[in-house]
């Protein structure tokens, strides 16, 4: 095991540091996939390699005191979401913290006070787990830091944060680093793995240096069938293998569109991506169709807008009916003109206004 991901050593008077108690608070973003991770291998190990962008304006704030439990029988937790108490959620981030009893040697000893909050709305339809299991990672590991005896480098710090994010929930351990990254074994990415993710080893052409994502929200209902039973449904499906291999593929496409600043096979990849992980769900068993009526229409007026115009705009899709456009920042007058005609087709005529982000950032510790 690297020593990115084995448990490191406690300082002696790691005790005495947490009876007076230690602090942390990490903002981490949301991310969008472009090649996308769907359908496990055991537990946690994606079943296809998967590369993504970290939002900006997509967050969460997690907040963490931990105290010295005297006991040492199990890590405990109280948990506040957005000024409220939730016991629910405590117990399941204490099951969660089970898991991780491997990898941060403290946890046995500690009682957590945990404060989180998004800066979007949780019933949005924007996926709030990425956000929130990455800055729960990084305020773990951030305590951790603060009673080692030797701290880690920057580079293990972030690997394992990825690991721990990763263990929370797979798209997590992405949002971690700025900008473009990449989770699973894949033969073009040097240093890739299924344990935690990567920033990506190139620098992206010009197009894709501030490139836009403007989510246009056609639903902020909870949505039907959970992305957990979604990973399920692949396990039995007789797609599976030629989209395990479709990503892989699609991966290497997307890493030399990106190197060669070329948009409209970035355009082709990310639209195909987001219609095979949608295409997954209306073949599993049983079928399921999270897109709505409103979605078909918005990627029927964009298709011929942009054609019209000659726009580089293009979509995506996370698990879900809401639309993300994706643009460079150039097209900016130009798409804003075309969303002016798309927000009929939202709810509530919602739309939220993101870019590529500047990843995670520390309040206190690194
Ligand atoms: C992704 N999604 O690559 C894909 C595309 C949604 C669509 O990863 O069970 O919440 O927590 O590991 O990460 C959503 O699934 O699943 C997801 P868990 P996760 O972003």
């Amino acid at each position: 095991m690297s020593k990115s991901t084995s448990a490191m050593t406690l300082s002696s008077d790691f005790k005495d540091k947490l009876s007076e108690g230690v602090n942390t608070c990490w903002k981490s973003p949301a991310n969008i996939a472009l090649v996308k991770y769907w359908g496990k291998k055991g537990h946690q190990i994606p079943a296809n390699p998967s590369l993504s962008f970290s939002l900006d304006e997509a967050y969460t704030i997690t907040r963490i005191h931990a105290k010295l439990n005297p006991n040492a029988n199990g890590p405990k937790v109280s948990f506040t979401f957005e000024g409220e108490k939730n016991p629910a959620f405590a117990s399941k981030i204490e099951q969660f913290l089970n898991d991780l009893l491997p990898h941060l040697e403290y946890l046995p000893h500690v009682y957590l006070e945990i404060e989180s909050g998004n800066n979007f709305p949780h019933s949005a339809g924007i996926a709030s787990s990425a956000s929130a299991m990455s800055a729960l990672a990084l305020s773990l590991l951030c305590i951790e830091q603060q009673l080692l005896e030797e701290q880690l480098d920057d580079n293990s710090f972030y690997r394992k944060a990825s690991l721990i994010a990763r263990l929370g929930s797979g798209s997590a351990c992405r949002s971690v680093y700025a900008g473009f990254s990449m989770w699973g074994k894949h033969d073009d990415f040097k240093d890739s793995s299924d344990n935690y993710a990567i920033p990506i080893d190139f620098k992206p052409g010009s197009l894709f240096e501030n490139i836009h994502d403007t989510i246009l929200l056609v639903d902020q209902n909870p949505k039907k069938v959970s992305s957990r039973v979604g990973h399920q449904l692949m396990d039995n499906h007789p797609f599976a293998k030629a989209r395990y291999d479709q990503a892989v593929t699609n991966l290497s496409k997307m890493r030399s569109c990106l190197i060669e600043n070329d948009w409209d096979t970035f355009a082709s990849i990310t639209e195909t991506e987001a219609l095979s992980l949608h295409a997954m769900m209306m073949s599993s068993s049983p079928g399921y169709i999270l897109m709505h009526p409103n979605t078909l229409k918005i990627v029927e007026h964009l298709v011929e807008k942009r054609k019209q115009n000659h726009v580089n705009v293009c979509y995506t899709l996370d698990a879900g009916p809401n639309l993300h456009l994706l643009y460079p920042e150039e097209e900016n007058d130009k798409v804003a003109l075309i969303i002016s005609e798309l927000t009929q087709y939202c709810s509530d005529g919602k739309v939220i206004y993101d870019t590529i982000g500047k990843g995670p950032e520390n309040k206190h510790c690194k």
